[in-house]
């Protein structure tokens, strides 16, 4: 029997499990944290880097571990190959691949191009980076419980970061902006990371989309066929003009009947239009059914969420902001003339927080807190005026107390959250508690 050995026993080393179990190999199962895995697999114990592993078949990586951690080194150094969770799901796929990849915007254009795409009569689901993880979605594709012509997969730079032989069929790159520097080194490693996505297939202009800024900025170090293009500012396939979303001379669809906001999201929908095209060709960008998809697509909890309004001050819930690249979007979308309270922090991924200054004409004054508080405060502090707390929710509370008639009070942290809380969600669902608490003591005092 082929043996494979699972690194990272998570969401997505569980389901590579399940898939290999199905596709022939027994299982042996390496995690950090020591999980309680079937009596079936073997679990390796206690293991630590001075333990030589044996080889493998083959090794499935999780996106959570580097593949320059330790654990990745001692299976190379076995003669293991290793391949990462996407890549081996992906194998085989009795379907098209539509891959999304981005420093922001992913969860959202993926959401958004599902929708397109099944708007137009295919077979379409979501996975990846968004949640399921793909291994899933291949178990049930290759036992014949589902059927599907094209998957939309959310990828990440953890994800891209493994892989050798993964080529989509259709791709997109969003946007490039500082984030994770601390898992890919530098700025340059983890762009390298995003372009990995972009070989062979993926890169001609029928398969690829990228934004017209990355292409100027970045491009002249992967030189390929050009891609399409899209972006809200400059000339390019898919772009914005007088109001309009529009391809090559073409008016698409009327901005004012989306209910997404901003900048940001006009190229989110340009990109998912774009790949919409790449997959089901121009016409469907002029149909009634997709028309309809972009007029009643609701954006998702904790991105740019006004969920109270009171005494002409706005509470805005942006906890899904965890690089500082989405907090200018924020600033762009929801900031009048230094209006806005910015709650700025969490846990640190070595980020560049200075360009945040470049909105900060939107900026009345910054609450920064949590464990990246120091490196942000180094950063912004000649640039904005800001008060420092520990906590989460002393932060909070401050910017509760400064508001004052025509502010808004914005959570778009520009961090991860894990220094106070298990994920975006918890921290913003805190923040909306303890802005409805603050509301309700005002109103009884
Ligand atoms: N582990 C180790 N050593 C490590 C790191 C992790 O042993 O150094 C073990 C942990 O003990 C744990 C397991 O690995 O048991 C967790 O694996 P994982 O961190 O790869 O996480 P999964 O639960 O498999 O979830 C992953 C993605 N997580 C990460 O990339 C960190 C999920 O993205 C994704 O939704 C899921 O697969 C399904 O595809 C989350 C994420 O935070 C949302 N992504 C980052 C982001 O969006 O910024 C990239
Ligand atoms: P991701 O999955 O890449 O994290 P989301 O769609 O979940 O992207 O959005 C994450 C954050 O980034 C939110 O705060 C959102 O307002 C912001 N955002 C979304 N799209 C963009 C974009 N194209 N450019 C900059 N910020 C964006």
């Amino acid at each position: 029997m082929k043996e494979i050995l699972i690194l990272g026993f998570g969401i997505s080393g569980q389901a590579a499990a399940r898939l290999a179990v199905f596709n022939g190999y027994s299982i042996t199962i390496l995690d950090e944290r020591q999980p309680v895995v079937p009596s079936e697999y073997s679990l390796i114990s206690n293991w630590t880097p001075e333990v030589p592993l044996k080889k493998y078949d083959l090794a499935v990586i999780s996106p959570g571990i580097s593949i320059n951690s330790p654990m990745a080194e001692a299976v190379r150094e076995s003669g293991t190959p290793v391949c990462g969770e996407l890549e081996f799901a992906a194998t085989g796929l009795p379907c098209k691949i539509v891959a999304i990849t981005g420093t922001n915007g992913k969860t959202t254009t993926t959401e958004l191009t599902t929708a397109l795409i099944q708007s137009t009569g295919f077979r379409c689901e979501s996975a990846g980076n968004i949640g399921t993880a793909l291994s899933d979605v291949a178990l049930e594709l290759k036992r014949g419980e589902r059927q599907l012509d094209v998957l939309v997969v959310e990828t990440s730079s953890f994800q891209l970061e493994s892989m050798e032989h993964y080529i989509p069929h259709f791709a997109a790159l969003l946007n490039l902006a500082s984030d994770h520097i601390n898992r890919h080194g530098s700025m340059r490693g983890y762009a390298d990371a995003k372009f990995r996505l972009f070989r062979e297939l993926a890169r001609s202009e029928k398969n690829s989309v990228i934004n017209r800024n990355i292409l100027s900025d970045w491009l002249e170090h992967y030189p390929a066929e050009i891609p399409a293009t899209f972006s809200a500012e400059t000339n390019a396939d898919f772009y914005f003009s007088e109001g309009f979303l529009c391809f090559r001379g073409q008016k698409i669809f009327d901005w004012s009947e989306c209910p997404l906001e901003g900048n940001h999201n006009v190229e989110n929908v340009l990109a998912a239009l774009a790949l919409l095209r790449t997959v089901a060709g121009d016409d469907v960008l002029f149909s009634e059914q997709v028309h309809q998809t972009l007029r009643s697509f609701a954006p998702d909890k904790h991105r740019l969420e006004c969920f109270a309004e009171k005494n002409g001050i706005k509470y805005v819930d942006d906890s899904k902001a965890t690089n500082p690249h989405s907090v200018n979007a924020a600033l762009r979308t929801v900031g009048g003339d230094h209006n806005v309270i910015l709650i700025l922090g969490g846990s640190d991924k070595a980020m560049d927080f200075t360009c945040i200054a470049n909105d900060s004409d939107k900026i009345k004054h910054a609450i920064i807190n949590g464990h990246a508080g120091a490196r942000i405060e180094e950063d912004l502090k000649t640039a904005l005026p800001y008060t420092r707390f520990e906590t989460f929710d002393e932060a909070v509370t401050a910017a509760c107390e400064r508001a004052v008639p025509g502010d808004v009070v914005l959570l778009s942290p520009a961090c991860a959250s894990f220094d106070f809380f298990n994920g975006y969600k918890a921290r913003g669902n805190r923040f909306q508690e303890l802005v409805n608490s603050y509301l309700n003591r005002a109103d009884n005092a």
